[in-house]
């Protein structure tokens, strides 16, 4: 070991933080991390958030946005136990984080001290990878492989770190884990030749696209391959992420979450192809297939849970981008005047289902009289004619966000980001994280006036830290969804609603500003002051938009 060896477990711990990027600590603190982040180095930045989902949430939003690993430091078992909903919506988003977990000072925890960490399982099969360092000299160790584990697997990996362990002396410099990672990710020439055949023989295919997709390099990917077939695309039930541009002509909307209408969508097609999505997304039970008898599926994922759980007839897993690409390359030459994009409002589907916007998309922006009360419908229109193509819209709006889909369309890679299993409370503390991951994107949350309250803490971090982001709350009183359900189920709901809860003054009080709108005019003005200046925006914004109810 030379002289300029680290000293202690810290010092290591803090050469692999900055080695591996994660240079900002998304935390919570308590007593059993006063030694880890007592005297931070420079370099190294904090950011708090005053309730562990949202730390979690803020975090993830900042690791969807940097596509990078994002550091979580969590106070033993309260702290972990707060954040575990938030965990696994990290999970399911694909999104890496290292979670590094405090915990008892090792020398006495076998008499149970006060704040011991039944750790082990607490945030079950949720995180990528769970550890408890056998030994203080593993830490720097442990902490580099999670940040491995997160980054392969795309989800939380967590460390266990007894407090004492960072002033433990370090005994060696070489990690047990690789120092460059080079992951193979395109797919095997065979494979591609197969599904080439299989789209080739196909007389309709359409393809349907999701989470997975998003990226700058799918999207054009899958427009090339559109574009080359004539095929319509649609986005998979309750994605969390856009897999195609919602503005392109053969966009056809988001398929329905619910077996029976999903047949009915999809019957036109003798072979669909899925790429960077589950086949199908569920929501509501109902019987039946996912497709018509006859319909061959091929999938096109590198997310192996996804793959496991699919109906397909062929699934390749590998980097979609890729695939679809040497798919295009594989196929033959598009006819001389192929089926040409469909015009406005849709290509295939009727408009009476679900997959075509944008019939009502138009219907949506019927002129509205400025005195007039708002309602969800008006509120995206009016956002969406004022949004720039870049901007970043972090849904989480339950009753609503069907008339979202249909009004707002995501037009860039990450323009629509939203949690990936439902869990509430991820919203607003996302869309802090994405703009400060992204601090040169507009960023606007669309989130239900319950829906705030599950990670309103979240707006504490966006003043302090001055993030720039557009909050805009869907104020109807109550929570509309759940009371819908009930109405459905032909009974009657128990829960009350929260018409006298005050958002516009929670976020006044943890130091964010806020305002309230309550007519069209109202809320026109403010769009046309605030969307031109959102992404040199230094300050978060709640408008509460106080729906007819
Ligand atoms: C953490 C969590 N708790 C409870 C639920 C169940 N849930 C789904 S939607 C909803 C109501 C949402 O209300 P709000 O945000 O006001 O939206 P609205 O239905 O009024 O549009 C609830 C409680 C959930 N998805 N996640
Ligand atoms: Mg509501």
């Amino acid at each position: 070991m030379s002289d300029d060896a680290p000293r202690t477990v810290r010092d290591a711990a803090f050469d692999v933080l900055r080695r591996r990027g994660l240079d900002r600590i998304f935390a919570n603190p308590g007593s059993t991390e006063i030694r880890l982040l007592t005297d931070l180095p420079d370099d190294l930045d904090f950011v708090l958030a005053l309730q562990e989902g949202s730390v979690v949430g803020l975090a993830t939003g900042y690791a969807t946005a940097t596509d990078r690993p994002a550091l979580v430091v969590l106070h033993t078992t309260a702290g972990l136990g707060n954040a575990v909903g938030a965990l696994a919506t990290a999970r399911m988003n694909r999104a890496p984080l290292v979670v590094l977990v405090g915990q008892q000072d090792r020398r006495h925890l076998a008499s149970r001290p006060f704040l011991t960490g039944d750790l082990d399982g607490l945030a079950g099969s949720y995180p990528v990878w769970t550890h408890a360092p056998a030994r203080p000299q593993d830490v720097p160790g442990a902490l580099d492989r999670a940040f491995h584990e997160a980054s392969t697997a795309r989800g939380p990996a967590v460390v266990a770190v007894p407090s004492d362990d960072w002033d433990a002396p370090v005994d060696a410099r070489t990690l047990p884990s690789p120092v460059v990672v080079r992951r193979g990710r395109g797919p095997e020439p065979d494979a591609v030749a197969e599904l080439a055949a299989m789209v080739s023989a196909a007389r309709r295919p359409g393809i349907v696209v999701g989470a997975d997709a998003d990226g700058a390099a799918t999207w054009a990917a899958l427009v090339a391959l559109a574009e080359h077939l004539g095929a319509p695309v649609w986005q998979e039930a309750f994605a969390a992420r856009a897999g195609f541009p919602q503005d392109h002509p053969l966009f056809a909307g988001h398929l329905p979450p619910e077996r029976a209408a999903l047949r009915g969508v999809l019957d036109d097609h003798d072979l669909l192809l899925v790429v960077g999505a589950p086949v199908f997304r569920q929501y509501q039970y109902s019987p039946g297939e996912l497709v018509a008898p006859g319909t061959t599926i091929a999938l096109v994922t590198d997310d192996a849970e996804d793959l496991h759980h699919s109906r397909a007839d062929l699934a390749l897993l590998a980097d979609p981008a890729l695939t679809v690409s040497a798919l295009t390359a594989a196929l033959p030459p598009a006819a001389p005047s192929p089926p040409s994009p469909s015009p406005s409002p849709s290509p295939s589907p009727s408009p009476s289902r679900e997959g075509s916007p944008r019939a009502d998309r138009a219907a949506g922006s019927s002129p509205r009289a400025p005195g007039g009360p708002l309602d969800a419908p008006a509120v995206f229109t009016a956002l969406a004619a004022r949004l720039p193509p870049d901007a970043v819209v972090v849904e989480e709006t339950p009753s609503s966000r069907p008339d979202l889909h249909r009004l707002v369309p995501a037009r860039a890679p990450l323009g629509f980001l939203s949690a990936a299993e439902g869990g509430l409370g991820f919203g607003v503390p996302a869309a802090v994280g994405v703009r400060m991951g992204a601090p040169t994107r507009p960023v606007v949350a669309v989130v239900g006036d319950g829906s705030t309250l599950y990670g309103v803490q979240a707006l504490w971090s966006a003043a302090h830290y001055g993030v720039g982001v557009l909050v805009l709350v869907m104020a109807n009183g109550r929570y509309a969804i759940m009371d819908r359900l009930a109405a459905d189920a032909g009974g009657k709901a128990p829960w009350p609603g929260f018409a006298e809860v005050d958002v516009a003054g929670l976020a006044t009080a943890l130091g964010c500003p806020a305002r309230r709108v309550a007519t069209h005019g109202e809320l026109t003005d403010l769009l046309d002051d605030v969307v031109p200046g959102l992404a040199e925006r230094d300050s978060p914004l709640v408008v509460v938009c106080e729906l007819r109810r």
